[in-house]
């Protein structure tokens, strides 16, 4: 993992000093039509490797595109073109038109995506999840304001599944992650929730996890079944625990200069093609985790899974309001008005 990541940001450095010496995709003088007509080639970047769920969604959304136009989608996995903080600054310089970047790393840019790593706001029901996602006013109507205060069109969100705890040690208390080191996307909120439940929250990038748990500098981390699985960090980190606080949440944008460039054809088509794939994706992740806990399960015999009891989940449960109240305290009135909004899209998904 860790030689992946050296390669990949060996390559990153002079993949984007090509990208910048040959000026970009655009061709400054062509008129939309013909750059229409010619097709044009644009460049996505996201955060995972080959066949996890951005890359999945990615590789629908040049589908589309490809099928429907004459433009060319290059998609660039994790580690390509660097970190995903790495990425958002090329999307944001207009090196890439397109960048699939989760909350988890956004919350440094936008305090108010951080609203995603509330406990137990999000549900872990797949159904529920689903026709929030579809539905919500709060993720159609006030974020894609916020990303473009910030130079991005957001197109969509969706999730990835809901989030495990995986520790070196079965974990069914607060007490039990005392005096453990416990990585986390690198955002202020996860922080809070971390040290409310115990640990000692450690905040970095992706491409330290895997060997600060080999090392034993990290004692557990998060992340959805599908990446533990994919990323092997069961095989570093083999004790799992359910404890249904949150869904992984990531969203995907394009520069928003590039985007407010295209003719009127180009966006619908760029919509089109978004809706295409979030459409896949609310087939796809439906299942992807047990799928993958099955995979885990057969890979290795040092898995144990906790699932917390009700009452032991209660515990949990009842530091989430501290979290929620830092929340608002960093974001003020709008953060506020977001929170009433997510509670009242929540209420208006559930499943009866
Ligand atoms: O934990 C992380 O950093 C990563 N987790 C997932 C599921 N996707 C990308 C992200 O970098």
């Amino acid at each position: 993992m860790l030689l992946k990541k050296v390669l990949g940001t060996a390559v990153a450095s002079v993949l984007v000093a090509g990208m910048v010496a040959c000026g970009g995709s655009e061709d400054k003088t062509a008129t939309n039509a013909t750059a229409e007509s010619k097709g044009q080639n644009w460049r996505y970047a996201h955060e995972e490797y080959e066949n996890d769920v951005q890359d999945v969604f990615a590789y629908k959304f040049k589908e589309y595109i490809e099928a429907n136009s004459a433009h060319s989608l290059q998609v660039f996995r994790f580690g390509e073109l660097g970190e995903s903080d790495d990425i958002m600054e090329q999307t944001q310089a207009g090196i890439l038109q397109f960048v699939n970047q989760s909350p988890g790393f956004t919350g440094s840019l936008i305090p108010e995506a951080q609203i995603f790593f509330i406990p137990y706001l999000l549900p872990v029901e797949e159904a529920h999840i689903m026709a929030f996602f579809k539905k919500s006013k709060a993720i159609k109507e006030i974020f894609p304001k916020l990303y473009a205060e910030q130079g991005l069109e957001l197109l969509t969100m969706y999730p990835e599944g809901e989030v495990v705890l995986t520790t070196d040690e079965p974990i069914r208390s607060p007490d039990d992650l005392q005096g453990k080191n416990i990585r986390t996307m690198t955002n202020p909120l996860l922080l809070e929730t971390y040290k409310a439940f115990g640990g000692i929250p450690t905040l970095l990038p992706w491409g330290e996890v895997y060997g600060g748990l080999q090392t034993n500098i990290l004692q557990g981390q998060e992340n959805p079944l599908f990446w533990i699985e994919s990323g092997g960090l069961y095989e570093v980190s083999p004790h799992l625990t359910f404890t249904g606080h949150n869904q992984f949440t990531t969203a995907m944008m394009a520069n928003k200069e590039f985007f407010d460039g295209l003719s009127a054809k180009d966006q619908t088509l760029i919509k089109a093609a978004t809706d295409y794939a979030f459409n896949y994706m609310t087939e796809y992740v439906p299942g992807l985790g047990e799928k993958k806990l099955q995979a885990i399960m057969d890979a290795s015999d040092e898995v144990t899974v906790t699932r917390l009891t009700a009452a032991e989940r209660q515990v949990f449960i009842d530091r989430a309001p501290q979290v929620e109240q830092k929340f608002v305290e960093i974001t003020g009135e709008s953060g506020q008005a977001l929170l009433e909004q997510f509670k009242a899209d929540l209420k208006a998904s559930a499943i009866q």
